[in-house]
């Protein structure tokens, strides 16, 4: 089966490519010739994620997945969640969306944060959503080097180190993005 993966943030295709089993061929944007910007204007993951998914099916004709993602941080009432990647203003810099964070949370004791990602499949004509959860905490400064985003300052409930000091076969196990994949993979294996 083939199916698109409607991102633009390779780190993204690359975690979810290395999930898949070989009977699901995953395309990427370029593969398909698109080079569009689909504006993320929805203000949920959820809406966003369809946005995305609806904008390749519509345009391109193919059976594809989207998702969005988001960082909740629990004394910030949630932020920067369906914002995350725009946190510090344009253009998207994660070293600056990582610093604003950690000095939003200067002297907060509550550091709790959870990374949720919202999967939207479009498939012969039908959608499904999928959604991935990752509980944890917004630890006081950087660590590690690997992963994107915020991962160099996320620590997952359960462990010692930040997400940025995993490899991505450990961070795919237990991440929002991974377990919300498992969810896409398991009913794309029972589909039909
Ligand atoms: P596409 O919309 O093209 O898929 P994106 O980079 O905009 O790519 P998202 O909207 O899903 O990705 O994610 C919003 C931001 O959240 C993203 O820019 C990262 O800073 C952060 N983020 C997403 N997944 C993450 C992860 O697994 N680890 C750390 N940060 C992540």
């Amino acid at each position: 089966m083939e199916l698109v993966f409607a991102t633009n943030n390779l780190n993204k295709l690359r975690e979810v490519q290395e999930m898949l089993s070989n009977s699901i061929k995953i395309l990427s944007l370029k593969d398909i010739n698109c080079y569009d910007e689909v504006d993320e204007t929805e203000n949920s993951l959820e809406g966003n994620a369809k946005l995305k998914a609806n904008y390749i099916t519509k345009n391109f004709g193919y059976n594809c997945f989207a998702d969005d993602t988001g960082l909740e941080v629990e004394s910030l009432d949630g932020k920067p969640g369906v914002y995350s990647a725009r946190f510090a203003g344009e253009p998207v810099n994660a070293e600056n969306n990582m610093q604003k964070l950690l000095s939003e949370l200067k002297n907060k004791t509550n550091r709790k944060a959870q990374f949720r990602t919202a999967v939207c499949l479009n498939i012969e004509g039908k959608q499904f959503l999928f959604e991935g959860i990752c509980k944890g905490e917004i630890l006081t400064k950087k660590q590690g080097e690997k992963g994107f985003g915020y991962d160099p300052i996320f620590k997952p409930e359960g462990f010692k180190e930040s997400f940025a000091t995993m490899s991505s076969e450990e961070k795919n196990k237990i991440s929002h993005r991974g377990i919300a994949i498992q969810k896409l993979v398991e009913f794309l294996n029972n589909y039909k």
